[in-house]
């Protein structure tokens, strides 16, 4: 009650200094007012933004087929390796400046792992960036499975979607000359983590998952590096995926939430993307680049109605081509041109 009445008081005197001021303010340059003295207010002068480009749905889905073309992409084998040098030929033929960041990393279980970040950048001097981001390599077990539980899954959705989009994303970046530098990273083992029957949060296993997007964070491919804002892309291909506003991203990134799912609604993607919080993801890529690197980024992640989680396909082998629809790839890829073309 009492703050209340404070506030309405303090309104009302900010009201009152307001007015005293405002033909002070008129009388100031660059306020809108004509020059000419005629009292005419002009509108601010933006220049138009070139028109979007249209995310082709077959394309994003041929690289998502591609990548699972390739077989499991596990950190350490030839498939992943090859996976790897295809996605950088692509990325350095659609003109970006590529630069791969390699490392090694140790597992949950001691066993060491070689990581290998890609990085593709268009305008690299451009100080105003945006990242946009997904993991590549794919789980080395299917523990969510009943069969086969210790052989690779394909992962098209839970690594192959989001890369499938960025690289649809990124064919159309040289055409951009407005706005901000683009950089799409790559992620290296993101899903080699800890396997666990829940996904209790604040687990100490939580910090096993998303190795590759840790080792970023700490060592940026420049130094000092940072962007405007970020989007992660995880598990954005199965059919009749829905997209809530996933808890982590609304701690550290709710103004990046909130232009996504705003972005999504203004061309047609409205019922994608919904407008509810769930807390479902123990952790992601996002993480670090949060809370290290400080880059408000959020995580566009199916939040699945049936599973009151993830697809019911994660980690298990049905994650393979059957689970894609073009449609869904088409809906998020389409949302994120539009939020990346729409920056100034
Ligand atoms: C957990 O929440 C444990 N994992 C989400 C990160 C992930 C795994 N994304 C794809 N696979
Ligand atoms: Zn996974």
């Amino acid at each position: 009650m009492g703050t209340s009445v404070m506030n309405s008081r303090g309104r009302s005197r900010r009201k009152r200094q307001l007015l005293l001021f405002l033909p002070l303010l008129l009388l100031l340059p660059g306020c809108n007012t004509d020059d000419r003295g005629t009292g005419e207010v002009h509108a601010v002068e933006l220049q138009p933004l070139p028109t979007t480009p249209q995310i082709d749905a077959d394309s994003a889905y041929a690289y998502v087929k591609a990548q699972v073309d390739f077989g499991p992409r596990v950190p350490g084998t030839a498939e992943h390796r090859a996976c790897a040098d295809w996605m950088v030929a692509k990325l350095k033929g659609y003109g970006a400046t590529v630069i791969e960041q390699t490392g090694t990393v140790t597992a949950f279980n001691g066993q060491k792992l070689p990581l290998r970040n890609i990085i593709a950048s268009w305008n690299p001097m451009a100080k105003e960036r945006i990242l946009l981001l997904a993991h590549y390599d794919t789980r080395p077990f299917a523990d969510k499975d009943k069969e086969r539980v210790n052989e690779p899954i394909l992962g098209a959705n839970d690594g192959g979607s989001g890369v499938g989009i960025l690289l649809e994303i990124g064919r159309h970046l040289s055409k951009k000359e407005h706005g901000p530098g683009i950089d799409l990273l790559f992620t290296d083992v993101e899903d080699f983590g800890e396997p666990s029957g829940a996904m209790g949060v604040g687990e100490n296993s939580m910090d096993t998952w998303a190795l590759g997007s840790q080792y970023f964070s700490k060592n940026p491919h420049v130094p000092g590096y940072t962007a405007r804002f970020g989007i992660l892309l995880d598990m954005c291909g199965a059919s009749e995926a829905r997209f809530y506003r996933e808890a982590i991203s609304m701690r550290y990134a709710s103004t990046v939430v909130a232009k996504v799912w705003r972005t999504a609604a203004a061309i047609g993607y409205g019922d994608r993307f919904v407008q509810e919080t769930k807390y479902f993801v123990g952790t992601d890529d996002h993480l670090a680049i949060n809370e290290r690197l400080r880059i408000p980024t959020a995580d566009i992640i199916e939040f699945n109605e049936g599973t009151n989680a993830f697809h019911p396909s994660w980690h298990t082998h049905g994650d393979d081509m059957s689970v894609i629809d073009p449609a869904t790839l088409k809906a998020v890829g389409q949302t994120v041109m539009e939020v990346v073309w729409k920056e100034r």
